[in-house]
């Protein structure tokens, strides 16, 4: 092949290369392209595999034409490299936009039930008075949910009438008092202690009975402890509870458990309403557990959880809280 052939084919594949690279719209194409004229085994290569039978004078000749074409394509390559990544980045920014303004997704939350977020808020207002936390089991045997708390086997409350009796001895805990006594036997004055936790009756139901429903009692054990104690503390729960200057009325009242007894009532919204029971423990109940009643003395409160939030939500049925009903619950 002659100097002026090859570079004649020279031009040509520089003509034809650069066309076509310029009109290559995707990087894949660009790269088979790149192998097609400047690989190994390319167009390039097979033409300077002619350049063997030209001539000393003439070779240096081809060579410089043949490196130009090769430093040509690299540049028209390398260029389009760059608009074509520049093009699929743009593309990919394209797709990949978030309009910030369009309107949230909104995923529906759990959240507390109102017996649980009542509970969380008695209990969380006597820990900040200092009390611990007790819980006990739900089946309980007659000594620990009547006898230690002294209430003698003729008690009408030991009624079958009123009490879930599993067997002659199991039955199922009419308060959470037990969880008390458990806590003495294993614990030395002072104590402390707040026990919140689900009850069960025999009661008809209606709008204010249900035969399962939540307590949360109160307990404090010490040397001098007396009825002002009691009534301090009884007061300050129900301020944090409802709110400051509340009225509120101790009536004397009667508990096996406790001797004297209160019931305490609250004017809430215009009306007395009982929220709670309470009393100075009576001293057989600190003689059941050991305790020395000359020694210590001690007082306690009971809450109907129920009742707190249907006061404070001003819930008219007890069973909208066990219904499940979504439409309900949403409102808390
Ligand atoms: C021990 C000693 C005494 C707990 C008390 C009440 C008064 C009371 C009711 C409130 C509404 C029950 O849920 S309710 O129907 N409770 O009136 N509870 S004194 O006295 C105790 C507890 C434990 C060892």
């Amino acid at each position: 092949m002659s100097n002026s052939e090859i570079q004649t084919q020279l031009e040509n594949l520089q003509q034809e290369a650069q066309n076509s690279i310029t009109s290559c719209d995707n990087l894949k194409s660009l790269e088979e392209l790149r192998i097609a004229y400047l690989g190994k085994k390319g167009q390039l290569s097979q033409i300077l595999r002619g350049m063997g039978k030209l001539s000393k004078e003439e070779r240096p000749v081809i060579g410089e034409l043949a490196n130009k074409v090769k430093e040509k394509l690299q540049e028209n390559l390398e260029n389009q490299y760059q608009k074509l990544l520049n093009l699929q980045i743009q593309a990919q920014l394209e797709a990949e936009t978030i309009d910030v303004t369009m309107p949230g997704v909104s995923r529906p939350l759990g959240h507390k039930h109102p017996l649980n977020s009542t509970i969380d808020k008695m209990v969380d207002i006597f820990v900040g008075l200092g009390y611990t936390v007790a819980t006990g089991p739900q089946m309980e045997s007659d000594y620990y949910n009547f006898e230690a708390l002294n209430t003698p086997p003729d008690h009408p409350a030991r009624d079958m009438q009123d009490t879930f009796y599993l067997s002659e001895n199991k039955l199922l805990r009419t308060q959470t008092s037990s969880v008390q006594i458990r806590y003495m036997e294993t614990h030395e004055p002072p104590i402390r202690i707040v026990a919140p936790g689900r009850v069960y009756r025999r009661d008809t139901v209606d709008a204010t009975h249900s035969a399962v429903f939540h307590q949360v009692e109160l307990l404090a054990v010490d040397k001098k402890l007396n009825f002002t104690h009691l009534k301090g503390t009884i007061k300050e729960f129900l301020r944090q509870m409802f709110g400051d200057d509340l009225p509120v009325l101790f009536r004397t009242s009667y508990f096996p458990f406790t001797e004297p007894s209160a019931e305490v009532d609250v004017q809430w919204k215009g009306k007395w309403l009982e929220v709670m029971g309470c009393g100075m423990v009576d001293p057989n109940v600190l003689k059941a557990v050991g305790y020395d009643p000359e020694v210590y003395s001690g007082f306690a409160a009971g809450f109907g959880v129920e009742r707190f939030a249907m006061v404070l939500h001003q819930i008219d049925d007890i069973r909208r809280l066990y219904n499940s009903d979504l439409r309900f619950l949403r409102q808390f």
